[in-house]
């Protein structure tokens, strides 16, 4: 089928970090994308190699509007123009809604509902999720096969990252986080290198400075290509993730992960944040190590118990790898709906 998919950046990279991962995931079965997108400069790192039948077209107010596809997808409600949307009701394509991932449990009971639409079409909301009454996860055809055969010494020695004997190896993608400190005070248990992501935790440490405890050193890294960035991840003893992309993927790596979630003003984040652990387990060390790192609890008095804790993710992703993936999945609903 041919695909329009639209995807407008609101901030940071997740909107285009999930709408990549479907594109190239759906032009790596047969499928042929248009990627519309307001701002494409992060693919720049995220995908220099671009993908086989993904097409990226810079959305803006003059992109000429071409006629639409079998297949529309709207990432998070974003809109398509409205004279696109007028063209849509003459051809006709399967409209769908790709939401937000959440684990609270209004996401089953809006899955593939129905909106009437006032040009006569019906949009499909298409909510990802992690139970088998949601659309699943992003997960490509042979990715668990290769996080399984991956050797991660020479990963990190091909990008100059050369842990000590013993050292635990940290990576570091969030948001702003007042909890650094705090954080930092944990780790100085063990030693330790934290892999900084760029932006915010490379600014964070950069400020901390000598304030960092003895055991702990940190390497700042470039920005990494989406499947570098998973092998990182696959790297790595313990990642500290946020936002929807990143958070997902480290549950495909299986090593004990911590979730800075995207904070919302009205604090709708917290439950959020719960509505996953009671999905995930984990125990309340797991949980109050979360809750830390969100801003949300008291500091725990060590990390979790490491062989529990990596058997507990190893766990979860057994559980999760039984569903079917989010790209199968919309792929026979859309077939449905058609
Ligand atoms: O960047 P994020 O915080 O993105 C979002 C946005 O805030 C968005 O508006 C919000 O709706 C959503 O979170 C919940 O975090 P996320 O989702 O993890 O996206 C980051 C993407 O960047 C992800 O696809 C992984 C990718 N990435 C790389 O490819 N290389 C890298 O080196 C790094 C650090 C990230």
């Amino acid at each position: 089928m041919r695909w329009d998919l639209f995807c407008r950046v609101i901030d940071n990279f997740g909107d285009i970090g999930v709408c990549w991962r479907l594109a190239a995931d759906l032009g790596s079965r047969g499928e042929s994308v248009r990627l519309w997108v307001d701002d494409p400069s992060a693919l720049a790192w995220m995908a220099p190699a671009g993908a086989a039948g993904v097409q990226v077209v810079e959305w803006t107010a003059d992109t000429p509007l071409p006629e639409p596809c079998d297949v529309v997808v709207e990432a998070f409600g974003c809109d398509p123009p409205a004279a696109f949307v007028e063209r849509m009701a003459a051809t006709r394509p399967v409209w769908v809604n790709l939401e937000y991932l959440s684990a609270e449990d209004y996401v089953e009971r809006s899955h593939g509902l129905p909106s009437p639409q006032r040009n006569g079409l019906t949009k499909w909301f298409f909510y990802p999720g992690f139970t088998p009454r949601t659309g699943g996860l992003l997960r490509e055809p042979g990715l668990i096969a290769q996080r399984q055969a991956f050797e991660r010494m020479p990963w990190l020695a091909r990008h100059g990252i050369v842990p000590g004997p013993g050292e635990r190896v940290v990576s570091l993608f969030c948001y702003d986080n007042g909890q650094l400190p705090g954080l930092l005070h944990l780790l100085s248990d063990t030693p330790t290198l934290l892999l900084a992501a760029p932006g915010a935790a490379q600014r964070m440490l950069e400020t901390a400075g000598t304030s960092l405890p003895g055991l702990v050193r940190w390497q700042a890294l470039p920005w990494l290509t989406q499947p570098d960035f998973d092998r990182l991840l696959w790297a790595c003893d313990l990642n500290f993730v946020r936002g929807e992309d990143s958070f997902v993927r480290a549950q495909w790596s299986a090593a004990p992960f911590v979730w800075h979630i995207y904070p919302q003003h009205d604090q709708a984040h917290a439950a959020k944040l719960d509505a996953f652990l009671a999905r995930f387990g984990g125990g309340p060390s797991v949980r109050a190590l979360w809750h830390a790192w969100n801003g949300l609890g008291l500091w725990p008095s060590s990390l979790p118990p490491c062989e529990e804790w990596t058997a507990e993710c190893r766990r979860w992703r057994e559980s999760l790898v039984a569903e079917q993936d989010l790209t199968t999945q919309l792929l026979r609903f859309v077939r449905q709906k058609g």
